[in-house]
């Protein structure tokens, strides 16, 4: 069975010791010609339960070499698939992948950018006026439970958050950088800061009163796995921690193809209490395609608009759990601390449904994922969207 608690040692054992070369009698499966072939890919390695308090020994014993802080490997590029297949070998190595870039989920489409102008009506915001009614009506309010989401935590892993905006003020914090040349938790590029509004900003927030932990995996240019591996388990050992279970993490990231890593650490996440609410892509393709969307323990979401259309990017199928709005949404932005701007994705629909999750916990309590999962379709509307591939959708309602 997985254990994700040894990865976490594993990383955090490679940062501390100074590599003294051991000489126990580990049954070395790769031979030192293999190992210093060994030079610059990165590898996602997970091991199993019991080689936890042999793996540093071991793999720097039958490796002879010196592993860098928190990359677990290096792998000649010359013959990729030879060397991943002998690190497999390692004794209590449980899976091995290579570490590709991961991109975000806002779509390509220029933004609008609207700089000093926070919207102080509870009208103007589409997105908010429309998931507190089931049938399409826009009333030109929103309405929430006065909870708002009191005491929940959700971790947006993403580019960064401008944490001095006003949107967010008392509410958030940083939990850790984990992506390569990230200086500390800012945000280059807007992405994060703008699903963070989305979740829990004071204007543009869904859940307006929970808490936001920043947990940064990107930088300007996206990430690759390696950093939302680490990130993902940081929030586990963060939960594990804390003393308020009511965790959620958006994950606002997708990749190109499954990946086995990604799709086992969501699954730890939800098995450990951690609800995870993950994008379905924009791709205009089946969401089973990508992860963290096709994994069935995460809350995925597809994007709509105004009207209760489907976006024509977002990803659709049977992997989708909701739709949510996720065209023209207006919500905090970089610039500065006033700073707001619209995007497209179903990275701003996802976190519409983070949001629901918070107010929910903050109205009935919390419950285990897979309940929370059910609590939410069964809040929401059925089959007012076209969902390809399937024959039933659903779309986001607050509790009321
Ligand atoms: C080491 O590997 C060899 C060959 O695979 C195997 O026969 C032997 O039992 C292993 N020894 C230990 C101690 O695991
Ligand atoms: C921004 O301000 C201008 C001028 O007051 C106004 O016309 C526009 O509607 C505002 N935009 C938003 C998104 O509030
Ligand atoms: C929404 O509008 C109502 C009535 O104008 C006002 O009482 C309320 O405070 C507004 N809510 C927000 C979140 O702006
Ligand atoms: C969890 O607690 C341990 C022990 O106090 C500490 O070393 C570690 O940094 C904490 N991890 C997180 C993610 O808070
Ligand atoms: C994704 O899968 C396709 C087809 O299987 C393959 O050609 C491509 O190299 C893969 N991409 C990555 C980043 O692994
Ligand atoms: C998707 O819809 C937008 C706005 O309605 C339109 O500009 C764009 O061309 C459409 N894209 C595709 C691929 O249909
Ligand atoms: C942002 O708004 C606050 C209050 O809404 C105001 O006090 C402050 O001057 C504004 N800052 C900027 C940079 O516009
Ligand atoms: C939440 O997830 C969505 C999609 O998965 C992503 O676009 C957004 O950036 C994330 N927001 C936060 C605050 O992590
Ligand atoms: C969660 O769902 C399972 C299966 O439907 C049920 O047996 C269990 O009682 C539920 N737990 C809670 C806390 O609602
Ligand atoms: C539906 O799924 C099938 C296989 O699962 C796939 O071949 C087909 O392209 C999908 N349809 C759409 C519209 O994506
Ligand atoms: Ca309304």
């Amino acid at each position: 069975m997985l254990n994700i608690y040894k990865v976490i040692l594993f990383f955090t054992i490679i940062c501390l010791i100074v590599i003294p070369i051991y000489s126990e009698n580990f049954n070395c499966s790769i031979t030192k010609a293999e190992a210093t072939s060994i030079t610059t890919e990165k590898f996602i390695v997970i091991l199993d339960k019991n080689a936890a308090n042999n793996h540093f020994n071991m793999l720097s014993t039958c490796l002879e070499k010196k592993v860098n802080n928190f990359d677990p490997f290096a792998i000649s590029q010359e013959e990729p698939n030879k060397d991943e297949n002998e690190l497999k070998k390692v004794e209590g190595v449980q899976l091995v992948e290579k570490s590709f870039k991961i991109y975000l989920t806002r779509s390509m489409t220029t933004p609008t950018l609207e700089k000093n102008n926070l919207t102080k009506s509870n009208t103007s915001l589409y997105n908010l006026d429309r998931i507190d009614t089931g049938k399409r009506k826009y009333d030109g309010f929103y309405t929430y439970p006065t909870n708002a989401g009191r005491a929940v935590n959700a971790y947006v892993m993403d580019t960064g958050i401008r944490m001095t905006h006003h949107e967010f003020k008392g509410r958030i914090k940083l939990g850790g950088v984990f992506c390569n040349k990230c200086a500390n938790g800012n945000d280059e590029f807007g992405h994060g800061t703008h699903v963070a509004g989305i979740i829990a900003g004071t204007t543009y927030g869904v859940a307006k009163l929970a808490n936001i932990i920043n947990v940064r995996i990107m930088g300007k240019h996206g990430g690759d796995l390696l950093a939302a591996t680490k990130g993902i388990n940081y929030v586990i050992n963060a939960h594990k921690n804390a003393t308020n279970k009511n965790s959620i993490i958006n994950m606002s990231f997708t990749t190109t193809n499954y990946s086995d890593a990604l799709a086992a650490l969501v699954k730890e996440c939800t098995d450990n209490g951690i609800h995870v609410v993950a994008a379905a892509g924009n791709d205009h393709k089946d969401a089973c395609l990508v992860t963290p969307a096709a994994v069935p323990s995460a809350i995925t979401v597809a994007a709509s608009d105004k009207l209760d259309k489907r976006a024509n990017f977002s990803n659709y199928g049977p992997c989708v759990d909701i739709y949510a709005p996720g065209v023209k949404i207006l919500s905090a932005f970089t610039s500065n601390d006033n700073d707001s701007a619209i995007h497209d994705g179903t990275s701003m629909s996802t976190p519409h449904v983070v949001g629901t999750v918070a107010l929910y916990i903050s109205t009935y309590g919390n419950l285990p994922p897979s309940n929370m999962s059910d609590a939410i379709i069964s809040l929401a509307t059925k089959n007012i969207i076209k969902n390809p591939n399937s024959t039933v959708s659903y779309f986001l309602r607050v509790p009321h």
